[in-house]
């Protein structure tokens, strides 16, 4: 039985959207559900009391980074994430697999797990499925992810199935060394571009004892249609009673898209690294709030928003902040963003719930298109 308890509520009509709950060790979810990402133990900009007001129910986090600075002591001295950060909801880590290929730095593979250089002090470092998951444990987060090799989307068939086997024997480390911990663990689906290595990964890892599965190796490289058309393909392939996470995605459009073919659970860095960048998402398309045409502008970002920063700042201050580079700035487009992101997950999940999704799906596409640039 499922550590998540996760009930599936209701399934579209002509789309392969879904509405479910599951319950973690500290608390709900309901999905669709976005997750803002946390890496160093905390979101960018934000506080939890910014995080809870828009919206935030589970936060993600990364091994990886976690392991290299603070490091596991201190996780032992506080009790693991929650108390630390002081965040009481959900936690979602993420296994490291994908910071060791994506991020610089010098890393030999082998069989047995990566190791790599330390961007904080140049130390070696080395992850293991087993030592992922032993300082996932240490971190205490209520989902742990397996560790997974992820390489380019765009790679070819036979380096693809190497990456992907070696995934599955990662998979079943993976689970061993969870043991009878409580915490939930997902599996992750690889297979680059190849209909078949997806297919086969997927039939492959829903067979074992997984909380949850997630869709890996996809927004790294690929077209949008790709990216589509995989997703669509690997749902088709996934239990129907277990939560999907599509990891890395995405843009408000790529969420929609995504929930269409089947997905419940998202991270990104988007809302918030385009706040840093003075991008907003409104009901009338993504803006550039350095633009001159903002200037004097009295109207809020988004009139049909109600979170602390429409409610309260005009378009003319936004532009000023961002245009001399003031934290407050990020932090107020990041409260925006989320609120955004978050009203957009409770909207189809609202639709799906009512019967609605496909006819709401079709009138939003063109919306989420929209831009000032
Ligand atoms: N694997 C892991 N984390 C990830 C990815 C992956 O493939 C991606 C790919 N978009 C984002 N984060 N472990
Ligand atoms: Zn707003």
């Amino acid at each position: 039985m499922s550590r998540l308890n996760f009930t599936l509520e209701k399934e579209a009509s002509g789309s392969s959207a879904r509405a479910a709950t599951f319950r973690t060790l500290h608390g709900e979810v309901k999905t669709p559900v976005f997750m803002p990402v946390g890496t160093q133990a905390t979101v960018k900009s934000q506080t939890v009391e910014t995080l809870k007001a828009t919206g935030s129910s589970v936060l993600l986090a990364n091994t990886y980074h976690l392991l290299l600075r603070p490091g596991p002591e201190v996780f032992k001295k506080f009790g693991g994430i929650h108390n630390f950060m002081k965040w009481d909801g959900p936690v979602l880590t993420d296994s490291g697999g994908f910071q060791i290929f994506s991020l610089p730095g010098e890393r030999v593979m082998n069989e047995d797990g990566a190791r790599f250089k330390s961007y904080v002090d140049g130390a070696m470092f080395m992850l293991s499925p087993e030592s992922s998951i032993g300082m996932q444990k240490t971190i205490g987060s209520d989902i742990m992810m397996v560790l997974d090799q992820c390489i380019p989307s765009t790679a070819g068939y036979a380096e693809a199935e190497v990456a992907m086997e070696l995934t599955h024997r990662w998979a079943l480390r993976s689970l061993k060394a969870r043991g009878d911990s409580p915490q939930a663990l997902f599996g992750i689906v690889q297979g680059a571009c190849h209909h078949d290595l997806r297919k086969k990964s997927a039939a492959f890892l829903r067979e074992l004892p997984f909380d949850g599965l997630a869709i890996g190796g996809l927004a790294v490289g690929e077209t949008h249609a790709e990216r589509y058309e995989f997703t669509g393909l690997v749902t088709q392939h996934l239990p129907k009673n277990l939560p999907r996470y599509l990891m890395g995605v995405g843009t408000p459009i790529d969420i929609l898209e995504a929930v269409h073919r089947g997905v419940d659970m998202f991270d990104c860095i988007i809302p918030s690294q385009l706040a840093q960048r003075g991008v907003a998402f409104t009901s009338q398309g993504k803006i550039q709030l350095r633009r001159a045409v903002y200037k004097f502008s009295e109207a809020p970002l988004d009139a049909k928003c109600d979170c602390h920063c429409c409610k309260n700042f005009s378009r003319a201050y936004l532009h000023h902040l961002v245009k001399s580079d003031e934290l407050l700035g990020w932090q107020l487009l990041g409260i925006h963003n989320f609120a955004f992101y978050h009203r957009l997950m409770r909207e189809m999940r609202q639709e799906i719930l009512h019967g609605n999704f496909l006819a709401y799906y079709e009138r939003m596409r063109p919306e989420l298109m929209k831009s000032d640039e």
